[in-house]
């Protein structure tokens, strides 16, 4: 059942989600194991102006897929950017998206030792090379675009819970219906988005968008510690409704083959 649910099926949205993917070798998402991985000391990942309060306003949006927030740059007028691990480059934030299941699956896009987590968050960054290009510009290379994904676990009770994510999740209700936005009421910053986790454990590897046109041109970083999150902020996101008003759950990519890819890990 969930491999169904998780098939996401294009043809099913509406015209804003038209295309397909193309049917490379170095697809997104895959599944990560820490036995098969290439176990690697890397550089960690340097994170600049991360805990810098972003501009406002900071704006949410239902896309018929996904709630994006774009990322604006702090108040100081730079934009967070990342560089070390395994990034081929300097890469600056853009936007910020979310995948989920549903009150009876889990959807998180990557799988960590056969797990799948209920959210995963994707921070988008785009590499300094191409900054007078778009991010759908940047996606024709392969060096164009970095992606953090950052695992969220629901649970019942959490010890010393998110305040950053939980207010981004409050304000879901809001987004409810295909082409609404709000704006984020309170400060935020990039940080926030990485919801404490240790960076500096990480799977990383060459891979694709995993939404049309699946452009291979991401190097993708995936946290391998999940944060817990209370299952009543995580199930806002079932709530939210697609472009034909039908419920935006499971909004996650099957998995894809790796073929043969190194895929490195760095572990704690
Ligand atoms: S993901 O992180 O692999 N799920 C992913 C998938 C698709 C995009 C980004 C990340 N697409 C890009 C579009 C841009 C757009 C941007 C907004 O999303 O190519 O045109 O500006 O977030
Ligand atoms: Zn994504």
């Amino acid at each position: 059942a969930e491999q169904a649910s998780g098939s996401y099926n294009y043809d099913q949205q509406g015209k804003d989600w038209e295309g397909t993917c193309q049917d490379g070798l170095q697809q997104s998402p895959i599944a990560l194991s820490s036995s098969q991985a290439i176990v690697t000391s890397a550089r960690r990942i340097a994170f600049y102006n991360y805990d810098e309060t972003l501009q406002s306003p900071l704006v949410m949006t239902n896309n018929g897929h996904t709630a994006n927030i774009v990322l604006p740059p702090t108040r100081n007028g730079q934009r967070p950017y990342i560089n070390g691990g395994l990034l081929p480059g300097t890469f600056e934030a853009q936007s910020a998206h979310f995948h989920w299941g549903s009150s009876s699956s889990k959807g998180s896009e990557h799988t960590i030792n056969d797990n799948r987590y209920d959210v995963e968050i994707h921070i988008v960054h785009k590499n300094l090379r191409y900054s007078d290009k778009t991010v759908a510009e940047a996606s024709e290379y392969w060096d164009g675009l970095a992606v953090l994904g950052v695992m969220l676990r629901a649970v019942n009770r959490v010890l010393s819970p998110h305040l950053g994510l939980i207010g981004i999740f409050n304000q879901l209700p809001q987004i409810a219906q295909y082409g609404s936005s709000t704006n984020l009421t309170g400060r935020y910053s990039a940080q926030q988005l990485l919801a404490s986790v240790n960076t500096n454990h990480f799977y990383s590897y060459n891979g694709s968008l995993t939404t049309p046109d699946c452009a291979e041109s991401v190097t993708w970083t995936v946290f391998g510690e999940a944060a817990n999150l209370p299952r009543r902020h995580i199930s806002k996101f079932w709530d939210l409704q697609d472009s034909r008003e039908q419920s935006l759950v499971n909004n996650y990519r099957a998995i894809q083959d790796i073929n043969d890819r190194p895929v490195y890990y760095i572990p704690k």
